[in-house]
């Protein structure tokens, strides 16, 4: 259905004053989180009640899970590059895409590590990945500082491959044998060790690990540099938008106040009413309720037009 047949999914009177207020703005934020890739189907961390298995994803992300059992963090992780490998961007990260091209004192604040905001092509300088990336790996080992951007070798070792259903009659070859959705507790997960793990290929010590951002860990220096200098950088900041996050975890969430204390208003995009910043909703807020990859390209028309179809994988 062409886009512009498509019925409105924001109350006409917000979607109004919105576009007629982005349109004057110039110093603008997002601020974005799993919700974002929701409908490129990737679980959010709310999602599942939080749970990988029988295990706390947020008790995984940390330093101290990594220590305990490499074996079980790095399935955690695995998994995770398999799926976004296989999720392809939405119109939510085109549109925030198309908007930077737009409006070049526009910057995205991602928590996401799923890598699909730059598949979307978003200008790479306009986008501060918060949390890293699933795709950068980095010697765990104290004394060494092996990093490696964009690994998307998948499995990364062989042990780390998703198992896959022989059993099933259908499947004529291994190859066509369906997944096991090892984020079912049903499915056994073998018991890895050391030997099974990326080994650091520069210091031959340590494991590899992902290049996320653990619970408990700084984030990266540059990157927070990066936004200081950019909130300082206007005596203003005209609009913040906080798009399929919760909002919960920190300093990422510190954001919203603060480009609030910069004078700007707050337009928020859940599927949840409730989902509001910890400071809460404020006269002249705006909320869009539903699907960040419908209410994305339409609230952002005025500014971005109307989003192409999405190409497909082998044009991203
Ligand atoms: C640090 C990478 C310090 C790994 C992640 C202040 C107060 C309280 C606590 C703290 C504080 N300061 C620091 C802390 C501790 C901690 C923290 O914030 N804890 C929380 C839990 C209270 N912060 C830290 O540890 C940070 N580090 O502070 O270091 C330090 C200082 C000196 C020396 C050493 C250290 C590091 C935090 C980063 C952790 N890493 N990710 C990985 O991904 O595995 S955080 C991770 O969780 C994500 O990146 C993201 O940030 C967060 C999940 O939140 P969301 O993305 O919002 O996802 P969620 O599922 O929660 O919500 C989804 C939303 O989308 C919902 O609202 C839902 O309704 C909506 N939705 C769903 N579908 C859709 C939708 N919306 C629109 N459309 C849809 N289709």
């Amino acid at each position: 259905m062409a886009a512009s047949a498509r019925p409105s999914v924001v109350p006409q009177k917000d979607l109004e004053s919105f576009q007629e207020h982005l349109d004057k703005s110039t110093r603008i934020l997002a601020l974005i989180g799993a919700g974002l890739s929701a409908s490129s189907g990737l679980p959010t961390f709310r999602g599942a009640g939080g749970l990988w298995r029988t295990h706390d994803a947020t008790q995984l992300a940390t330093p101290e899970a990594f220590g305990r059992d490499p074996g079980l963090v790095w399935q955690f992780y695995s998994y995770r590059r398999h799926m976004a490998l296989k999720a392809k961007p939405n119109p939510a990260h085109y549109a925030l895409a198309e908007l930077a091209r737009k409006k070049e004192d526009f910057i995205t604040l991602s928590q996401n590590v799923d890598g699909l905001s730059p598949r979307a092509k978003h200008p790479p300088d306009q986008l501060k990945l918060l949390h890293g990336s699933l795709f950068d790996v980095k010697c765990s080992d104290f004394f060494c500082n092996y990093v490696e951007s964009n690994n998307y070798t998948d499995p990364i070792v062989p042990a780390l491959a998703i198992p896959t259903d022989e059993s099933d009659p259908t499947t004529t070859s291994a190859l066509a044998a369906r997944e096991l959705d090892i984020s079912d507790i049903n499915v056994d997960l073998p018991e890895l060790t050391f030997s099974h793990l990326p080994r650091c290929p520069k210091c031959k010590r340590g494991l590899l690990r992902p290049g996320v951002v653990w619970f408990g860990e700084q984030l990266p220096a540059k990157v927070m540099r990066d936004i200081e200098e950019w909130m300082v950088g206007g005596d203003k900041i005209d609009l913040i938008m906080v798009i399929g996050t919760s909002a919960r975890v920190y300093p990422a969430a510190g954001y919203v106040d603060a480009a609030r204390a910069k004078g700007a208003r707050v337009a928020i995009v859940n599927m949840d009413k409730n989902d509001v910043p910890a400071s809460g909703l404020y006269k002249g807020d705006w909320f869009f309720e539903g699907d960040a990859a419908q209410i994305m390209p339409e609230i952002l028309k005025g500014v971005i037009g109307e989003l192409g179809d999405m190409p497909d994988a082998a044009e991203e």
